[in-house]
């Protein structure tokens, strides 16, 4: 068997970070899965919660997500699609892990740095109140939950992109702590799976990756994005001066991004991302901009347009609920019998 799991966190649309390092892939599993193959995507609202969220707006987010999700081309009937706090195992499975995990280890993780600004070397004591937002437990302890989102589905294989490799390593070191403390083989250790698009950067500063709560919205272009909304962000991506099309993430990071982009939005345009940039090597940046808004449009197109139909569709009909707790309902089954297993190895059981 082959158990795929993945999560998306509901912080706003999805932009073309999360779905060419991401989403595309899910679906792409999904739709070769055979049925030896399970597939799980869970909708993290506990993660989301680790930097501030104001209610309404959650609530608006999660549903969003939910109809990325279906409009990308996940199906709920060959995927279980949930919202992670409607599965209370998650919670209580990062309870038990965290009575497993290392402070040293989980200090030494990027992502509650990046969130506050401090930098890579930084550790928790650097993160004081008095200049930045203070370190919540939450927000340090977050790999934690994210291991035992993987680990309650007995994971083989995490879809994502680069940004959470890291994370996934801290997963498998767990896994294999838990098991060795334990002397049982309850949890895998679970591969990642990296999409080849592994790090879309922000239009606006394509040295950091782009990201759903970059405060500038013209960084990113979201899945739901119209076709002059796209061309006015490409329009507007910061290149180089420099004369020429040319691939080189390292010295062209805008212009390299932009091949990137139009590259993974549709293979069939070039062999390589190196190969679509000779072919535009002596066309202007302008040029360059508007032929990969119209790739971009035109991949984008059908998801935009299933969005706005399954948003219709629940205006009439008010069906995501059920959808939502459908999946919530398979989730826990599969999680609920991997909980019994682990409280029973830690003596935990229901009986006496
Ligand atoms: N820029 C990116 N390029 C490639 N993959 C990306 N992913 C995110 N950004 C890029 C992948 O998308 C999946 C879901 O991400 P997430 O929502 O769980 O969190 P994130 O990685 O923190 O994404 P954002 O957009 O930057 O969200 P915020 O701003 O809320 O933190 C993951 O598989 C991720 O690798």
């Amino acid at each position: 068997y082959k158990n795929i799991f993945s999560g998306i966190q509901p912080t706003g649309v999805p932009h073309l970070g999360n779905y060419l390092g991401a989403l595309r892939q899910w679906v792409k599993l999904q739709n070769e899965a055979d049925n030896k193959t399970n597939l799980y995507f869970s909708i993290v609202d506990l993660h989301a919660i680790t930097v501030h969220q104001n209610a309404e707006q959650l609530r608006r987010w999660r549903k969003e997500m939910l109809v990325s999700l279906y409009a990308v081309g996940l199906d709920p009937a060959r995927s279980v699609i949930f919202c992670q706090s409607m599965v209370p195992q998650h919670s209580e499975l990062m309870w038990i892990l965290s009575c497993h995990a290392s402070m040293g280890y989980l200090s030494r993780m990027t992502q509650w740095k990046s969130k506050l600004s401090l930098p890579e070397n930084a550790s928790p004591l650097d993160a004081t109140p008095k200049d930045k937002p203070a370190l919540r437990l939450g927000l340090f302890s977050y790999p934690v939950l994210q291991a035992a989102d993987v680990l309650l589905y007995g994971t083989t294989h995490v879809p994502v992109g680069e940004d959470q490799a890291q994370h996934l390593e801290f997963t498998r070191e767990l896994a294999a702590s838990f098991n060795h403390a334990h002397s049982t083989t309850v949890f895998n250790q679970p591969e990642t799976i990296l999409s080849p698009a592994k790090r879309v950067m922000s239009l606006t500063n394509p040295t950091k990756k782009m990201s759903k709560s970059d405060a500038d919205v013209k960084s990113r272009i979201l899945i739901t994005d119209e076709k002059d909304v796209i061309e006015k962000k490409i329009k507007s991506a910061l290149t180089d001066s420099i004369e020429g099309v040319a691939y080189d993430r390292d010295a062209r990071p805008g212009v390299s991004n932009l091949i990137d982009i139009m590259y993974y939005m549709d293979e069939s345009v070039a062999a390589s991302p190196e190969e679509l940039a000779r072919d535009f090597k002596d066309v202007s940046m302008r040029a360059l901009k508007e032929r990969v808004a119209e790739v971009v449009d035109k991949n984008i197109e059908p998801v935009r347009t299933t969005y706005n139909d399954i948003m219709a569709k629940d205006e009439r009909d008010r069906y995501l609920t059920d959808e939502a707790t459908h999946g919530a309902w398979k989730a826990k089954s599969q999680a609920g019998r991997k909980m019994e297993v682990v409280r029973s190895i830690m003596g935990l059981q229901r009986t006496f």
